[in-house]
């Protein structure tokens, strides 16, 4: 379990130079404690040239060990209102359709939207919907179901992953339980494929 607690230590060193000195020392905490994994995605329309975003991602471990990846995203161009947003399970975004079904490494694995059994809105990939005001949409949000790191969650598996933001919102309906095609918001507007940044 990581420790995310400061080391902040006083060290007294006497020093004999004339007088006694008193010297604070605060000990830095180790790089990946502050900054994680960090990556990002820049977003373009799947039709639409004017539409334009980008997305940034950060991992960081919670204080029981769990890694949380803190996700911004700021999309322009978009039609006003509520819009599903998703990791989706491939690097592409040429066409949009390329980037596949919802990101879900397993146990069930089964990302394909709007099928009978798929795991929506559960796979690892689903996250909340961006809601967009006068062509402008911003997101923050934080998912444990991604990582950025390597291991079993993490969008870099060996053909990356990719967001997609929808042309609707995203109904969070249990497939399962009813089959609704498009209830995960349907066609897709943009896309970006993330890639890592430090
Ligand atoms: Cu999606």
């Amino acid at each position: 379990m990581a420790n995310r607690t400061r080391a902040c230590v006083n060290v007294r060193l006497p020093i004999l130079v004339g007088g006694l000195f008193f010297v604070a020392a605060c000990a830095s905490p180790p790089v990946s404690e502050t900054t994680g994994v960090g990556a990002r995605a820049e977003i373009r329309g799947c039709g639409d040239s004017d539409v334009t975003g980008q997305a940034t991602l950060r991992e960081r471990p919670s204080e029981e060990g769990v890694k949380l990846v803190d996700i911004s995203i700021e999309v322009r161009g978009l039609s006003d209102g509520k819009h599903a947003v998703h990791v989706h399970e491939t690097g592409q975004c040429e066409p949009c359709s390329a980037a596949g079904g919802h990101h879900d490494p397993g146990p069930f694995g089964k990302s394909t939207p709007d099928a009978p059994d798929y795991n929506h809105p559960f796979h690892g990939g689903d996250l909340v919907n961006i809601e967009v005001v006068d062509g402008y949409g911003m997101l923050e949000t934080t998912s444990s179901r991604i990582a950025l790191s390597s291991g079993r969650l993490s969008v870099f598996d060996e053909d990356g992953s990719a967001i997609i933001i929808h042309t609707n919102p995203d109904a969070y309906c249990d497939q399962e339980d009813e089959l609704t095609p498009g209830c995960a918001g349907g066609s897709r507007d943009a896309c970006g494929v993330i890639v890592l940044e430090n």
